[in-house]
């Protein structure tokens, strides 16, 4: 792994790295332990400072980054420093379904990553990111952070991650440079990006959309060269990005809520001892109130910005023929995830 237990020279010139903002790649050595030097060492746990790393696709100053930090924050305090997470912002270590393959297999210790996306891993996970789900915001952190949350964390194992903890996601809204998009028909047509998820392909599909699956760092050339016509993202990614720059219509339909999940690697955390793993597991649930604040905070924004930009925003306020198109996608849904959308209905 890069990972834990890397030996204390290079721990130390990668905290000083990554200090400056320039951390470089921990060796990618190969993955059988006994072929790294750092496997010298007894144990990670025993052999000092135990160093993981934290893909995400965002900027420093994004508020989901910022819950990362505070997730390494927490983890280096509770641990006495014995375990730090050092996070790579900006997809620095590749974007979001290279990440996934590679904490699967322990190339990459932790990830904070949309649900969307790690779904083509655990397809359980569609379950939470239906269409119109959620009644509120509350209704969605009780799913979340309640039994079915946790019960859907815990089954990531299988696929092998460690499920972390989850972060705030707003919703999610279309927006094009083409028209401005007041009903369903309006997006009839428009070819869209969508996250690289069968699901989100036939969420576009399923409102008339053409679909089209490409990695988020590639958005912002697909709608400057007119490869794509539109995409759909929250307020602060809209914002970040400056996709609303170069598609100026957006519509205010918030057909989903995608959770953003924090995962870590089965096969890397699985070298720490139950204590650490239990550590590492409660300090990324204590971060998620951080994390919504900052979110809270950054969203405001995020909107003020757009609108003063210049940007067309619709607002939708009968989202009934929005909705009724989802019915195909529900009745699509495989049984395992169909009991999960009851519960969630259930909840009150
Ligand atoms: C953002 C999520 C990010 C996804 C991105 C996307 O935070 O994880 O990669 O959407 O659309 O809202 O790909």
């Amino acid at each position: 792994m890069s990972r834990a237990a890397i030996r204390p020279a290079l721990a130390a010139a990668l905290a000083l790295a990554a200090a400056l903002g320039c951390a470089p790649r921990a060796p990618a050595g190969p993955a059988s332990p006994a072929a790294r030097p750092e496997a010298e060492a007894p144990s990670p746990a025993s052999a000092g400072t135990v160093y993981l790393r934290l893909a995400e696709t965002h900027p420093a100053d994004y508020p989901t980054t910022k819950g990362d930090y505070e997730f390494a924050r927490l983890v280096e305090e509770r641990s006495g420093g014995r375990i730090r997470i050092v996070v790579y912002p900006g997809s620095e270590l590749g974007q979001e379904r290279a990440v996934i393959e590679q904490v699967q297999f322990g190339g990459i210790d932790l990830t904070r990553v949309s649900v969307s996306v790690t779904a083509s891993f655990a397809p359980v996970l569609n379950a939470l990111q239906m269409p119109y789900l959620y009644r509120d915001n509350e209704h969605m952190w009780k799913v979340l952070k309640g039994d079915i949350g946790r019960e859907l964390l815990a089954q990531l194992e299988g696929a092998g991650f460690v499920g972390l903890g989850w972060f705030e996601p707003g919703s999610r809204n279309f927006y094009n440079s083409v028209r401005p998009v007041r009903v369903p028909e309006d997006l009839r047509g428009l070819r869209i990006r969508v996250q690289e998820n069968e699901f989100m392909m036939s969420l576009a599909s399923a409102f008339g959309a053409v679909p089209s699956p490409m990695p988020y760092g590639e958005v912002y050339a697909g709608l400057q060269t007119g490869t794509i016509d539109g995409a759909e993202n929250n307020w602060p990614s809209y914002y970040s990005t400056s996709h609303y720059e170069v598609a100026r219509y957006l519509t205010l339909d918030e057909h989903s809520c995608v959770p953003e999940i924090i995962l870590g690697s089965k096969e890397s955390l699985g070298e720490l001892s139950a204590a650490d793993q239990e550590l590492i597991r409660a300090a990324a649930f204590d971060a998620i109130d951080y994390q919504r604040a900052e979110w809270a905070a950054y969203e405001k924004l995020a909107e003020e910005k757009v609108r003063a930009a210049g940007t067309l925003v619709v607002p939708i306020k009968d989202k009934g023929a929005w909705q009724a198109l989802m019915a195909p996608l529900y009745a699509r849904q495989s049984p395992e995830v169909r009991a999960v959308i009851e519960r969630v209905r259930a909840l009150r």
